[in-house]
């Protein structure tokens, strides 16, 4: 198996020290795959460290200069970044961008390898997603400070759909919006105690008829996926 590198082009590397120290990407890491990250400041071309600017036309904040990330990604590729997108999947991500869902995931883990760039402050110059990028991806209808905690979000998804990162080869395949359960959510778990405080696991689950308990878990989620019907804690 060959592994999947994803780059992570961010100004806060150290972010990532942690996440790189969580279970599945350790093991992810040890399967074969690499998370890397890239700090443009560490290539920029202008003095005193500079990457971001004053927005032309005024505004609050500051934006990630296009001239920047040129020069960084230049440098650590040793390709023009506008080829880069023919080597590897190059993904902005900014609030606008198409939404992550578990269809964007599994097109993303099936890229042999990934460079994720995170905007701060105000975000990127235009120019950055529009000849740098294959395409944008946002995590949700919400701001956050950086694109930081997205890029966290999209390696997690990602990597645990990757051979080698989960304990048991089929954790991931009947999970929620798996084709196994027809997109539909999982159905719910219980284990130990078989009742607490008065509260029973689902008879049909202690009955060891398999192919009830199967019918079961299909009804369950079947429901969970219903329109209108069935957030988990309902
Ligand atoms: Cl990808 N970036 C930022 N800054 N905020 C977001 C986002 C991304 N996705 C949702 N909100």
């Amino acid at each position: 198996m060959s592994g999947v590198q994803i780059d992570v082009v961010t100004l806060f590397p150290q972010w990532f020290d942690w996440f790189r120290g969580q279970r599945h990407v350790a093991n992810a890491e040890a399967a074969g795959h690499e998370l890397r990250t890239m700090n443009p400041r560490e290539h920029t071309p202008l003095s005193g460290g500079q990457v971001d600017d004053t927005p032309f036309g005024g505004g609050a904040g500051m934006v990630l200069r296009v001239d920047v990330m040129d020069q960084a990604l230049r440098s650590y590729y040793g390709v023009d970044p506008v080829e880069l997108q023919r080597e590897r999947r190059v993904i902005a991500l900014t609030p606008g961008g198409r939404m992550l869902d578990e269809a964007l995931v599994g097109e993303l883990a099936a890229e042999h390898a990934l460079t994720l760039l995170c905007g701060r402050y105000e975000g990127f110059d235009e120019r950055i997603v529009q000849h740098f990028c294959s395409d944008a991806v946002s995590i949700g209808r919400y701001v956050l400070a950086g694109g930081e905690l997205a890029a966290m979000v999209v390696c997690d998804a990602v990597l645990r759909k990757l051979p080698g990162a989960l304990g048991h080869p089929d954790s991931a395949s009947e999970e929620s919006f798996s084709p196994a359960l027809g997109g539909d959510p999982e159905y719910p778990h219980y284990t130990r105690p078989a009742v607490h405080r008065g509260w029973k696991v689902p008879e049909v689950l202690l009955s060891g008829h398999h192919e009830e308990i199967r019918r079961w878990r299909r009804a369950r989620s079947r429901e969970r996926g219903a329109v209108g019907g069935g957030s988990p804690l309902s």
